[in-house]
């Protein structure tokens, strides 16, 4: 299968992006048994465990991010996903097309604003979207066995999309499995279309998901 390209595809797989040492201090420093993790993905992690805060203040990632999205970067968001026999799940087709902030804000074309768990959530335009970038980080080895992420390379360039849309472009698009070790990156747009289906291994398989923007949001909005 041909190589992913960022600037073509949308998404490439860096290798070996963390070393050994940081897998294992991540995985070490990431409390499975933490209620929080109760869920598919948590908010903040950034702020509830040590080594991600390192994550989101680590030069490489910082560098990567940077330039590809040519600007000042931080990290605006970062969740963590695992898929065990016991907690496993399936996202269907779908782009990443929501940002979290501190309080709404009048800009135009984005919105909906809704208010889950005290955070203010809205979908934002492509522009917006083509200033962030996604970087999952693995923790553990990931195939198409163990659910990894699925992508359409290419299909960011279609904007955002509507659903029949979506159904279109998953119809006649190469679909694409992030096979990945340890330590590897699947960087992406988060317009880009991925989907990823249940486990069916007895296996953990932990992603840690951050997300980088180059934009600057109006005075006194934060990133939430
Ligand atoms: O980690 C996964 O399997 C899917 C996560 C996902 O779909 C997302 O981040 O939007």
């Amino acid at each position: 299968m041909a190589k992913l390209e960022f600037e073509k595809d949308g998404v490439e797989i860096r290798r070996s992006l963390l070393s050994r040492d940081t897998v294992e201090s991540v995985k070490t420093d990431i409390d499975l048994n933490s209620p929080e993790l109760r869920k598919h993905g948590i908010r903040n992690l950034e702020k509830k465990f040590e080594s991600i805060a390192r994550l989101g203040s680590d030069d490489r990632l910082l560098s990567l991010a940077g330039n590809l999205l040519c600007g000042d970067v931080s990290l605006v968001r970062a969740l963590f996903f695992d898929k065990t026999p016991d907690k496993n799940w399936l996202v269907a087709w779908h782009q990443d097309k929501t940002v979290t902030l501190n309080a709404p804000a009048d800009l135009s074309g984005w919105g909906p604003w809704t208010l889950k768990d005290g955070v203010h959530h809205a979908q934002v335009p492509e522009s917006v979207l083509n200033q962030m970038l996604t970087i999952r980080l693995h923790l553990d080895s990931t195939d198409e066995g163990n659910g990894c992420l699925e992508v359409i390379p290419g299909s960011h360039e279609h904007g955002v999309l509507e659903r029949h849309e979506i159904a279109e472009l998953v119809g006649s698009g190469r679909v694409f499995p992030c096979v990945a070790d340890a330590g590897d990156a699947v960087v992406m747009r988060p317009h880009l279309l991925h989907r990823s289906q249940k486990s069916t291994q007895p296996s953990h398989r932990r992603v840690v998901h951050l997300e980088f923007s180059s934009f600057e949001l109006p005075a006194g909005r934060s990133w939430a």
